[in-house]
């Protein structure tokens, strides 16, 4: 018995990208689409007794047609035509934040061979030759936490398997729930023969059984350095290979110190070190501190635009100070100008009872100067 556990594929993320295609798509669009397809004739290729995504196909509530589109060709192409049973849960990015939109994934409720768990509600349903309990992403923590409890493995089958989106307990990663997440404990875990989850974006084990696949496509920084892809899960021999995708490569490149650069001294450093990297077709993030308002206002903008355009996808960041770990000097960031300063503010004069003000304080500045996971 096989299974292929795959994950936050986010289909649709990157249309920010300045490089749009024909067909209106983004270059980083396509890259994302194309990981998801790989993924899936590899999968196929292995004709696993069953598929799991386990969460996060698209990276939006209300993905585009033309996205929707070619997510239908490759469900059908997985499920219907190649006849391998797949089963598919809706993931924070998702799932509908209010009742009435509904899920996008339903409209594939139609595709033979397809299962989709979509609900707020988790489903114990009898997939190919295995017990699968599915639980979605819920709508509010309080319908989750009840529906946890009705996660049990069924005695009576051969192979029980849990798929699951969201933060499993204590990884350092997530050293705080953000908004929209989920927490998992590790006992709901316990049982089962694999636990399938998604949410957390590179390859991890977290339990005795249970792995996270990782997405498909390098999605922030923190991934820059893991290989991206599926994983085979073979459950007789118990076994877990990975399989990797062939992802854009990311690059971050250590922090540059910009200590008495003129502007165009600090563009020069920035044009050697994207040189040095490769920038052509890489993703890369380039952090300088120490830039003064002097080389700031002198800066060649025009030949820093240029070399933007000339990369796949360059984000500088400039900023004025060194960055400390102590709050204070993440306070002025360039960029956002003081937003995290006016939050802080912001937040002194609400009535926060009950909550854990510190707690708040820190996720609101780790929101306002990192970038997104
Ligand atoms: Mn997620």
């Amino acid at each position: 018995m096989r299974i292929c556990h795959l994950a936050d594929t986010h289909l649709g993320a990157g249309e920010n990208h300045p490089r749009k295609t024909a067909d209106g798509l983004t270059e980083r669009q396509h890259d994302i689409i194309r990981t998801f397809i790989e993924a899936i004739d590899k999968i196929i290729e292995l004709k696993p007794d069953l598929c799991i995504h386990a969460g996060d196909l698209f990276h939006t509530v209300r993905p585009t047609n033309r996205i929707m589109a070619i997510a239908a060709e490759q469900l059908h192409r997985i499920a219907e035509q190649a006849t391998i049973p797949t089963l598919i849960i809706t993931g924070n990015h998702d799932a509908p934040k209010q009742s009435g939109h509904g899920p996008a994934l339903d409209v594939y409720r139609t595709i033979d061979n397809l299962t989709v768990v979509s609900h707020s509600r988790v489903e114990q349903i009898q997939v190919g030759g295995v017990m699968v309990t599915a639980l979605p992403h819920c709508l509010t923590t309080e319908i989750q936490k009840a529906e946890l409890a009705k996660c049990h493995p069924d005695t009576n089958a051969d192979y029980n398997l849990l798929v699951m989106h969201g933060v499993a307990a204590g990884m350092d990663e997530f050293k705080m729930v953000e908004l929209g997440e989920q927490e998992l404990p590790l006992e709901v875990m316990q049982g089962y023969d694999y636990v399938a989850l998604g949410h957390f974006h590179n390859f991890r084990q977290v339990a005795e059984r249970a792995w996270y696949s990782g997405s498909t496509e390098r999605l922030s920084q923190s991934e820059q350095s893991t290989d991206k892809g599926f994983v085979e899960v073979d459950l007789d021999e118990f076994s877990v290979i990975f399989h990797e995708v062939a992802s854009r490569v990311m690059v971050d490149v250590p922090m540059l110190d910009a200590t008495g650069l003129r502007g165009d001294e600090v563009l020069t450093m920035v044009r050697e070190r994207l040189n040095e990297v490769g920038g052509e077709d890489k993703i890369v993030r380039m952090r300088l501190a120490n830039v003064s308002e002097e080389a700031r206002k002198t800066m060649p903008t025009q030949e820093l635009q240029e070399l933007r355009q000339r990369s796949y996808a360059l984000d500088v960041q400039f900023q004025r100070f060194e960055k400390k770990t102590d709050q204070a000097a993440t306070l002025g960031r360039s960029g956002i100008g003081r937003l995290d300063k006016a939050f802080l503010d912001f937040l002194a004069t609400q009535s926060l009872e009950g909550f854990d003000i510190e707690r708040l304080q820190s996720s609101a500045l780790g929101y306002l100067t990192e970038d997104d996971q």
